[in-house]
């Protein structure tokens, strides 16, 4: 017919995302804080990688930080304070076709949270988990956590904080069946971007810790840092997170660390100079996953499935 193709109209177009296929509602974060850089590379990482918004499920606890699965358009569930963890994992047992964020806080995750984190990361299930670490709870107006600093001021020590602070890398670093352990910086987004981009890529629990500005109850204590490169410190290797070479340029402080070495991640986790070490402190590709059990029989018909569960109440007839 005068040249046309007659099925031309038929043809499947490659599907494109883009970055406003990410973006959900408008963030009501402050002005200057750090949420706002980690949302963006997480919509950016999203858009580049090309993730359907529809396979995608961003689960947080209670929080400012919290909030994020709000500002996403991908699938999202803002639940319990301290419970972000055991839902991902519980998505994760029945869905290996999804990719699983979780945001949490350093209330969220280090205080409330804590069995969860423990156990999740020894359980070692493929989601991703971001704690947005501002060394404080500031949705509810400037409490101590288990991170705030000695000496730092806050609501519930309006004298200062005197007891000593939790390493929230050093805890997971000691956990049996670690996988992923990283820590980075929300003022500097192309290592955020590379960390968050690793994590994703990397298959088991990847745990990355974002050393996160709050400009209302926190606004100093990272301060320093941002400013002066020295108080900070690079991790480079091939195997690490992949930095580009003009912006390792900008760190005075820069150590070769190889991240399957498991002691001296330790060693850097835990020096007390008042450095921040940013970078890959452990990687273990090869650890033991827990969904590779909790997937069994997902292809299974609903008979099938009626039938093992029979089976298996049968066992406990007395
Ligand atoms: C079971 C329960 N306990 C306490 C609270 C109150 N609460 C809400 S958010 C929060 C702390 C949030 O701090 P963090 O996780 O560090 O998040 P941020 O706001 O700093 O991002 C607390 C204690 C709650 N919502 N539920
Ligand atoms: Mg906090």
């Amino acid at each position: 017919m005068y040249g046309l193709k007659k099925d031309w109209a038929m043809e499947k177009r490659p599907r494109v995302c883009v970055l406003e296929d990410y973006v959900g509602r408008e963030a009501r974060w402050c002005p200057g804080c750090g949420d706002h850089a980690v949302l963006s590379s997480v919509q950016r990482l999203a858009r580049d990688l090309q993730l359907p918004p529809e396979k995608t499920v961003v689960v947080s606890g209670i929080g400012c930080s919290s909030r994020f699965p709000h500002y996403m358009k991908t699938y999202g569930f803002h639940g319990l304070h301290g419970r972000a963890i055991p839902v991902a994992c519980g998505i994760r047992s029945r869905r290996p076709d999804l990719d699983i964020f979780v945001v949490t806080g350093d209330g969220d995750c280090c205080a409330i949270g804590t069995a969860h984190w423990i156990h999740a990361i020894r359980y070692n299930m493929n989601i991703t988990v971001l704690l947005l670490d501002n060394n404080i709870y500031g949705l509810t107006k400037a409490q101590t956590s288990p991170t705030t600093k000695r000496t730092e001021r806050s609501n519930t020590h309006p004298r200062g904080s005197f007891f000593v602070s939790l390493n929230p890398i050093s805890v997971t670093l000691g956990i049996d069946n670690a996988s992923f352990v990283a820590q980075t910086v929300d003022w500097n987004p192309p290592h955020l971007y590379e960390t968050i981009k690793a994590a994703h890529e990397h298959k088991g629990t990847s745990f990355v810790r974002i050393l996160q500005r709050c400009p209302h109850y926190t606004s100093h204590i990272f301060a320093e840092a941002q400013r002066d490169s020295s108080l900070m410190l690079l991790m480079r290797h091939p195997e690490g997170i992949n930095v580009p070479d003009a912006v390792a340029k900008t760190f005075k402080n820069q150590v070769e660390h190889d991240p399957s070495n498991l002691n001296e991640g330790r060693e850097i986790a835990s020096q007390s100079n008042g450095v921040y070490p940013i970078g890959l402190f452990y990687k273990n590709p090869q650890a033991e996953r827990y969904d590779d059990f909790t997937s069994y029989g997902l292809d299974m018909g609903p008979s099938a499935k009626i039938e093992a569960v029979n089976e298996a109440l049968d066992r406990f007839m007395v």
